[in-house]
């Protein structure tokens, strides 16, 4: 058994893996673990279907061919020696993530701006909590998270601005959850525009309009001053700034489009409250106001003193498993390592400790300007870590075209299958999750191993080895002298400590001498104080705290008469980012299918639209093509629609071609969540679905998706060619790659059978027929059939409508809770006894609840 730390959210949940040794491992939450003490969410607990080295990028290769590590790694090194040479540091770049581990992290940024001597390094994080790195250090001098989770627990108002918690924190979402279990006194408000499964344990909702959280803010410090909710002693003796903070939040709430009532309740708990922590995350952060939302925030708590104790204070989650990992080792363009800046002593500093012959000495470019400085050819050079920006940047199709113009184009990567892979021109094959070795920080700034429970595949190697073979191969071999993680942890504990006297936050010195034994049995630690700043002793040179002044100000782009419909975007429960990893398994495949642009039953029917049809959603930026789904969880001239969808697995889901470049000033954060759009009907003629053991060249069609079945592949399709000329053209398609005889049966099925057995089959129609994937795939998990069994296939039978998978882990469809529910189960644990949904991660949980209330409304009308 091996004790590590789940690869995907920032909850940072501990999992005890057992190698089968056969390339597979069962997947436990470690009971142990302080951040969720054995419990996992649907995705933590589907991990062991993602180990499978289907699809893995096993070799290296430059342009497309497959070539030793040595002549990869040469042309690395050469390509940037000679740009270097000719164009000076600042042509070349790199962009990495907040899913490197630590080591790697530290590495990567070790090389560039220490070795190659530019700052030219920023990473996925940009686009996740650069706004708040930039409202910590406005308000209080560092980029310090204060608290720690139990004080979700120990609150007695919890506010969660912009997060869906229950969907991208789950096992959070479960703590907050049990703890207002044994606390009703306990208050949950949601703050965000949309109607989220979050909202299921909130006492209020506030649909505010978008990106008007400032203005809200604002008129919250205001009331509390009006009241005198002051900590008086607190603002006097340890912050600066007040009074310009408060004349520039006077202002008008009216923006936020909310109920005036609902506005007053929720100033008021705030204002009787005082254990009042403040969750919040990408509707913050994803805003072209984003770091004033954050100081807007903190001016609330700084004002009330709730900061720093049990219980209190602002909490700026993180999302990728080690983005606080890489805010320590200072990845993002305009940082240096742990926790210093661009200031000139800071650039000493560094440069002395590394010995660095060119130290970089100003920030480099932030994400968005960074690609668009490949666009131009003004970066030749750019080596791309862990991150998939072709589907995640916004005005994506723009990055795509700039990599596959620029020079030298590297990528490492642990999948082959990505759109930033196929648009990258040299190719390192990078180990994944389950043979990675070293450690990541948790949102609470705990410090957790992941260990290795697999062996290395192919010629797979890890981050940090590739990036000091390519330095030592500049003649750089003392300082990239590693050999193993170890080393690199301990020299980067000892840069922490490294003149440090206290003058910054992070500082793990002790770590500097632990031996390999030691950093083997890492147990998780949280580092610095166990809370910030109840002393007052904040990090700007006076120690005192800021208000910042936050003038509220509208979206940068606004919809207009062309564009009326403002673009949402953010994520789903059972898919992780680009789907590299989650689309690989089956499970997680049940939740939502398709990519799907979520719209008011109103806005709808202006454009004709229907639940189920293929809209495009347009923008000055670009287009996707997706499935639309009427839902009154959404505004009035609101659309949301996932961000995971690539071209891998889909013909137009990739949303990110359509979403506005626009950043936040102070942050350089993407506005991902609020793009000025129209939406308009695809005339479609047909639709259909091909479920194929074989994968299948699809011809050009308006309309797929494609999603991991057990031993198949399921394809869900639309077009707007006749019907006839569709079914010839994908029959034509299926067979090319899938042997057997074409059968044809009746109401629009089609099926090769070979040696008895179901390789593929198809149902096209005029209409859409929703139930046409689980009505076929018990047929792909036969082996050779009946001929009772080719006949039900073939003409028709049991046609239950499942209504899609609610419970990930044990496969239970919404309609088999439903027949519980209506059979007379009346609670989560009545659904659980009966079907077991809800029973092991609980992820589903808000949904079978939510089914539960629709019932009683019902027996109540
Ligand atoms: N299942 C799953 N979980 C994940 C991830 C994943 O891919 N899948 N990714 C992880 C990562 S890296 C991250 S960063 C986190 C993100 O976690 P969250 O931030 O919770 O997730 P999002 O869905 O991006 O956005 C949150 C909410 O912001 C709302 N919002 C949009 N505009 C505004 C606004 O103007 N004001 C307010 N107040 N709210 C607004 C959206 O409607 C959305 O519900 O999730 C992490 N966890
Ligand atoms: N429209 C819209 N866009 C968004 C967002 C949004 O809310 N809306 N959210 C943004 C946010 S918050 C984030 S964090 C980003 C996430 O966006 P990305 O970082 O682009 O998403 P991932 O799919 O997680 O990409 C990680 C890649 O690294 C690979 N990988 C995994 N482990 C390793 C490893 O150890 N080494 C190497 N070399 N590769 C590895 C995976 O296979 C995968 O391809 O998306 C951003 N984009
Ligand atoms: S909440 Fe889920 S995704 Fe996040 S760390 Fe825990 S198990 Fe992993
Ligand atoms: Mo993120």
């Amino acid at each position: 058994m091996v004790h590590t730390t789940c690869p995907y959210c920032g909850v940072g949940c501990g999992i005890v893996a057992g190698p089968d040794g056969r390339g597979g491992a069962s997947i436990e939450g470690d009971k142990e673990h302080p951040a969720n003490r054995g419990r996992l969410c649907s995705k933590g607990a589907a991990l062991g279907e993602t180990l499978s080295l289907e699809d893995r990028l096993l070799y290296p290769e430059i342009d497309g061919r497959r070539v030793s590590w040595d002549t990869a790694l040469d042309k690395v090194a050469s390509g940037l020696r000679e740009i270097i040479a000719k164009h000076g540091p600042d042509a070349v770049a790199f962009y990495v993530s907040g899913q490197l581990l630590t080591e790697d992290y530290y590495a990567a940024n070790k090389l560039i701006k220490g070795f190659l001597g530019t700052a030219n390094i920023d990473t996925n994080s940009r686009l996740c909590m650069a706004s708040s790195v930039a409202g910590h250090k406005r308000a209080f001098g560092s980029d310090t998270v204060p608290g720690r989770y139990e004080d979700f627990e120990q609150a007695d108002l919890v506010v969660l601005v912009g997060s869906n918690l229950a969907w991208c924190h789950p096992v959070l979402f479960q703590r907050l959850e049990a703890a207002k279990r044994e606390r009703p006194q306990m208050k949950v408000v949601v703050i965000d525009p949309r109607r989220t499964e979050t909202c299921d344990i909130a006492d209020l909702h506030l649909a505010l309009a978008p990106g008007s959280d400032v203005a809200l803010f604002n008129a919250l410090l205001v009331e509390l001053k009006r009241r005198g909710v002051v900590a008086s002693d607190f603002v006097e003796g340890h912050t600066n700034g007040l009074d310009a903070a408060l004349a520039a939040a006077i202002g008008n709430v009216d923006v936020c489009d909310l109920p005036l009532g609902d506005v007053a309740i929720f100033f008021d708990w705030f204002c009787t409250t005082e254990k009042t922590v403040t969750l919040y995350s990408q509707g913050v952060n994803q805003s072209s106001a984003g770091t004033d939302k954050v100081n807007a925030i903190l001016n609330c708590h700084l004002l009330t003193g709730r900061i720093g104790r049990l219980g209190t204070g602002p909490f700026s989650i993180t999302g990728q498993p080690n983005a606080m990992g890489g805010r320590e080792v200072g990845a993002l363009s305009n940082t240096l390592a742990a926790h210093m800046d661009f200031a000139l002593a800071d650039v000493e500093r560094v440069g002395r400790f590394w010995k660095s012959p060119r130290m970089a000495s100003k920030p480099g470019l932030k994400a968005v300007d960074l690609f668009e400085a490949v666009g131009r050819g003004e970066i030749k050079a750019i080596w791309i870590m862990a991150t998939n920006p072709v589907a995640s940047l916004p005005n994506a199709d723009a990055v795509r075209a700039a990599l596959q113009s620029c020079e030298l184009s590297i990528v490492s990567e642990a999948i082959r299958a990505s759109d930033t892979v196929d648009a990258c021109r040299v190719r390192l094959p990078a180990l994944a999750w389950a043979e990675k070795d070293g450690t990541v920080t948790s949102s609470e700034r705990s410090i957790s191993r992941q260990r290795p429970f697999l062996p290395p595949p192919g010629e797979a190697r890890q981050d940090w080895w590739i990036l000091s073979q390519v330095a030592r191969r500049l003649g750089h071999s003392a300082a990239f002298g590693w050999n193993g993680v170890a080393d690199i942890f301990r020299e980067h504990a000892a840069l922490s400590a490294f003149e440090n006297n206290g003058v910054r936050d992070f500082d793990i010195g002790e770590q500097a001498v632990i031996d390999d034994d030691a950093y083997e049995a890492l147990q998780p630690f949280t580092w610095g104080k166990s809370r910030f700043f109840s002393d007052g002793a904040f990090y700007h040179p006076d120690r005192r705290a800021r208000f910042v002044a936050t003038p509220a100000r509208a979206p940068l782009n606004a919809p207009d008469t062309e564009r009326p419909l403002r673009l949402n975007t953010g994520r789903m429960r059972d898919q992780w980012h680009t789907m590299t990893r989650t689309g690989k398994s089956v499970r997680l495949a049940g939740h939502r299918a398709e990519p799907t642009v979520e719209m008011n039953p109103g806005d709808a029917a202006t454009r004709g639209l229907q639940n189920g049809d293929i809209a495009e959603v347009a923008s000055s930026w670009g287009r996707a093509a997706l499935r639309v789904q009427l839902s009154d969880a959404m505004r009035p001239g609101e659309i949301f629609v996932p961000m995971h969808w690539t071209a891998q697995v889909s013909r137009a889901g990739r949303i990110n071609g359509a979403v506005n470049p626009a950043v936040d000033p102070v942050s350089g954060q993407p506005e991902l969540k609020h793009t000025p759009v129209d939406t308009m009907r695809i005339d479609v003629q047909w639709h259909g679905t091909i479920l194929a053991r074989r994968p299948i060249m699809l011809p050009d069609i308006a309309y797929w998706t494609r999603i991991k079945g057990s031993g198949f592949d399921a394809y869900l399709l639309a077009g707007e060619e006749p019907l006839a000329a569709a079914r010839q053209k994908l029959s034509a398609a299926i067979r090319a790659t899938n042997p057997g005889p074409w059968l044809d049966g009746e109401a629009g099925v089609g099926t090769v059978i070979g040696d008895g057995v179901l390789e593929a089959a198809m149902i096209l129609g005029e209409t859409r027929d929703e139930t046409a994937r689980d009505r076929l795939t018990p047929f792909m998990a036969m082996g050779r059939l009946t001929v009772e069994q080719r006949n039900v296939l073939l003409h028709g039978g049991d046609a239950a409508d499942r209504g899609g998978e609610i419970c990930a882990c044990f496969g239970v469809s919404t309609a088999s809770v439903t027949a519980a529910i209506a059979g007379g189960a009346t609670s989560l644990d009545g659904v659980g006894a009966a079907t077991k949904a809800g029973a092991n991660c609980g992820s589903c949980r808000p949904e079978i609840r939510a089914l539960l209330r629709a019932a009683r409304t019902r027996q109540a009308a």
